[in-house]
């Protein structure tokens, strides 16, 4: 498999930390963000959504989306699991996954902060208040609903990582790299710490990717 990856693309580093999980080997394409190529290129070869991450099977094609390729791996790859046996409780744990991946991650990402600066002339200051806004909105909110739920251990669902941890590492990467107050989310922070005791983890960090600048 081939993965379509850019460093510090938080939603590449998701399904980087699933595949970890899963000890699938993938090779690396970076597909780098901030420069003029290989961008289009990119789009017009491999993914017209024009986004990483995407994903190469090989016999399935290519698979864009972050979540729809974590569930992917999951359905052809069961073991170790990162969504758990119940009903009730598999539906906790996309409900995480996806407030970070559909509420919080498409207000603040780099197309949407470009429009920001470029289509609506705003300063870079309003833009961090914007992303900072956003991002602490959302993980309050998380932090909110896994509180209620009661269903968090080691991890944001019991003592094994998840889809949703998958998620939730990388946005904490982000919120902490543009400086978001994160005192109000105790439980996210502590389980983003032991995720990180985790190799599998710690080998999707940004930091240690081959495009890594
Ligand atoms: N919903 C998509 C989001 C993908 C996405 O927005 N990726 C960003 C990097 S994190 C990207 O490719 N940005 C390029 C751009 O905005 O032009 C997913 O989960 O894969």
């Amino acid at each position: 498999m081939k993965l379509y990856s850019y460093f510090r693309s938080s939603a590449a580093y998701r399904v980087r930390i699933a595949l970890n999980l899963k000890g699938i080997e993938a090779e690396q394409e970076p597909v780098h963000l901030l420069r003029p190529e290989p961008l289009p290129a990119y789009r017009q070869a491999h993914n017209p959504q024009g986004l990483v991450p995407a994903i190469e099977t090989g016999e399935d094609g290519l698979i864009p989306q972050s979540i729809a390729i974590i569930e992917y791996v999951e359905e052809r790859f069961p073991q170790p699991a990162l969504l758990p046996k119940g009903l009730a409780e598999r539906a906790y744990v996309r409900a995480a996954a996806l407030l970070i991946a559909c509420d919080i991650h498409p207000l603040a990402n780099l197309r949407v902060l470009r429009y920001l600066k470029r289509e609506l002339g705003q300063e870079q200051p309003a833009i961090d208040t914007w992303y900072r806004h956003w991002v602490e909105d959302g993980l309050g909110r998380l932090e909110a609903y896994v509180t209620a739920q009661g269903r968090s251990g080691r991890f944001l669902f019991g003592d094994g990582p998840t889809m949703a941890d998958c998620c939730l590492v990388p946005q904490l990467f982000n919120a902490r790299r543009l400086e978001c107050d994160l005192a109000g989310m105790p439980t996210l922070v502590a389980i983003d710490a032991r995720c990180q005791e985790l190799e599998a983890f710690r080998k999707a960090h940004p930091s240690v990717q081959p495009d890594a600048e």
